[in-house]
């Protein structure tokens, strides 16, 4: 079987929601020398695309969505120790969560590996983080950078208060946002200072604004 065929492959386990089979053809394509990304790109997330588009059309539910959705998973924790295995010494501390009345992390996740990978610390405070949360862990961990991840039209409207709070409170530290639904524009709109596309795109960003 070529590479491709088992990256398309690996995005139907995905699909399914074969969690052990997704492992298997991931350690095959490491061992064969296949870089993490393009597992992640052109397999791990080509599988997310069509679960998203048939959750949207009402051909997959919740439940098929979780077992999917841990699929991706077991194959990030085979891929993830790889990503990590260029680290060098911290660029900066970032804090990364998704916000409140979102439990998506799968995204976040990505990003906060993707930094590590890139030789930030991070701290990740997980779902659902309203701005105490956000402030209350600045506070504790003082980090150079926020990150905020939100997958909903209905909860990328929580960004724009967390920001807001740290503009009252005196607290210059930049933002960077993301998720599916964002763009540019709203992140301009919002007050962020950067926007992440992509997991590549967050850390580009961070990049520029901690240089
Ligand atoms: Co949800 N869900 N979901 N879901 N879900 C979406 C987001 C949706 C687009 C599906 C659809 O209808 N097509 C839709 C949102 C519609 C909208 O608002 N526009 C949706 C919905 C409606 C819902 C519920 C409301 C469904 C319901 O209950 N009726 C519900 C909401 C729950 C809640 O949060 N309160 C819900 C629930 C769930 C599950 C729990 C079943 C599960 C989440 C499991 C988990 O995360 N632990 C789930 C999933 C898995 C999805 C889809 C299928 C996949 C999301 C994903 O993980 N993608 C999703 C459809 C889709 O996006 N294709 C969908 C893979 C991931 C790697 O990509 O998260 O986009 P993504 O992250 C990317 C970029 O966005 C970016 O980089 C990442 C890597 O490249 N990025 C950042 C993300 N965060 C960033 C931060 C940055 C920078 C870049 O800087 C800090």
């Amino acid at each position: 079987m070529t590479e491709q065929e088992k990256l398309s492959e690996l995005a139907q386990f995905v699909i399914a929601g074969k969690h052990i089979d997704a492992q298997r053809i991931t350690e095959e394509l490491i061992h064969e020398n296949c870089s993490p990304q393009t597992i992640l790109n052109d397999g791990l997330m080509k599988g997310m695309e069509v679960v998203g588009q048939r959750f949207r059309d009402n051909q997959m539910y919740v439940p098929q969505v979780l077992v999917a959705a841990r699929a991706m998973k077991t194959s990030m924790k085979v891929i993830e120790p790889l990503m990590l295995s260029g680290k060098v010494k911290s660029k900066g501390k970032i804090l990364i969560g998704t916000v409140k009345g979102d439990v998506h992390d799968i995204g976040k996740n990505i990003v906060a590996t993707m930094m590590q990978g890139a030789g930030y610390e991070v701290v990740d405070i997980g779902t659902g983080c309203d701005v105490n949360k956000f402030y209350q862990e600045y506070e504790t961990h003082k980090p150079d950078l926020i990150g905020m991840s939100a997958l909903l039209t209905t909860t990328m409207i929580n960004m724009k208060p967390v920001i807001e709070h740290f503009k009252n409170k005196n607290v210059n530290v930049p933002f960077i946002v993301g998720g599916a639904p964002l763009n540019q524009k709203f992140a301009d709109e919002i007050g962020a200072t950067g926007y992440g596309k992509d997991a590549y795109g967050a850390v580009k960003v961070a990049d520029q604004l901690l240089a």
